[in-house]
């Protein structure tokens, strides 16, 4: 099967100043989940097609107009380009699947153009939507959130095309998309993951894509998408710390900071920038 993946990062730019930001910014908010989309359909065997719209060029020719599944990712305020998107595939017959945040927020808006709206999904749900196992006009949804993200080395063509300019040429943004954990603990009623049980990815999988990225991919950035990396701080550190200093590339994480000034690790750090330790 011929499987299409598209993640829509911004509105069409507008003006050379935007034009400019997205190509250097925009570009590197690819996000996780398409990506192990991609790398699971292409172990299932499919020709797959990965492409992000980050608000420069034609959003028609990301993908091949050919497919047989087309899985397009958006947040709500770029909703009305997957949307238009949707309307071409499905008069060429492709079966089409929404997911993403503005899947998860309004499932049922969704349907009106899309065959099938994906909540939260694993690598099984997926196989069978490809399959053809799931029908049209449904709102499917896994048992939990996936907990086996595909390692970078497996996520690299993907990589390629999202960090890379031209997929060749790193640049001074270039990030890897990357989570450590799913959920959060907190359920606050404005956020999507209010019901989304809290869990650590595993930890020997992250210290391996540490090392992979040290090795084949120095000085490039670590972007964690985790919704509260700060919950197991100090464990995810361990992890990092226990790695030789040439094995650590740059990374960059969100927290909330009311979770983070509890952690001992955290503090300690803040602590020694504003007094350092005496010796
Ligand atoms: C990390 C993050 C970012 C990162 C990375 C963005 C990205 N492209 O992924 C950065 C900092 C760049 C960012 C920016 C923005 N973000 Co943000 N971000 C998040 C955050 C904290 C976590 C998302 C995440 O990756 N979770 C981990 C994954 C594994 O879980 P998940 O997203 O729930 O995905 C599950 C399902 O949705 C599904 N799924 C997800 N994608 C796909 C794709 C396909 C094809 C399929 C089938 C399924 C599927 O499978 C997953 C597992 O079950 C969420 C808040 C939250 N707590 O979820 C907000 C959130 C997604 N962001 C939001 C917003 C509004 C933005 C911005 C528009 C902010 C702004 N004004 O600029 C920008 C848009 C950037 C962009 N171009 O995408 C909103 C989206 C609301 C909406 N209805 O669209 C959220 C929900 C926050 C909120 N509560 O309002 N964000
Ligand atoms: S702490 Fe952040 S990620 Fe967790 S439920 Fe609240 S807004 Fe969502």
């Amino acid at each position: 099967m011929r499987v299409g993946i598209l993640d829509i990062l911004s509105l069409p730019s507008r003006h050379l100043a935007s034009t400019v930001y997205h190509f250097v910014m925009t570009k590197q908010y690819a996000s996780v989940t398409p990506q192990a989309v991609a790398v699971w359909c292409r172990r299932a065997g499919h020709e797959t097609f990965y492409a992000t719209y980050y608000g420069v060029g034609n959003l028609q020719r990301r993908l091949p107009s050919d497919l047989d599944v087309v899985f397009i990712c958006s947040y709500t305020q770029a909703s009305p380009l997957a949307y238009a998107l949707a309307k071409l595939y499905r008069r060429a017959g492709t079966r089409t699947v929404i997911g993403g945040p503005h899947a998860k927020s309004f499932p049922t808006d969704c349907l009106r153009f899309f065959d099938i709206v994906v909540r939260d999904c694993n690598q099984e749900l997926i196989r069978d939507i490809v399959a053809g196992a799931v029908d049209p006009g449904s709102v499917v949804c896994s048992a939990t959130a996936f907990d086996d993200l595909p390692t970078v080395e497996e996520r690299l063509p993907e990589i390629r095309t999202t960090a890379f300019f031209f997929r060749r040429w790193r640049y001074f943004m270039s990030t890897v998309p990357m989570l450590a954990s799913v959920g959060c603990p907190y359920a606050c009623n404005f956020c999507v993951d209010w019901s989304n049980p809290y869990r650590v990815l595993p930890l020997d999988r992250l210290a391996a894509d540490f090392r992979y990225v040290g090795e084949h991919l120095p000085g490039i950035i670590l972007g964690f998408h985790d919704p509260n990396f700060g919950v197991k701080f100090d464990q995810v550190l361990d992890v990092i710390e226990s790695l030789p200093p040439a094995a650590r590339p740059p990374y960059i994480m969100e927290s909330s900071l009311s979770i983070l000034l509890y952690r001992s690790r955290f503090i300690g750090q803040v602590g020694g920038l504003i007094r350092p330790p005496f010796s």
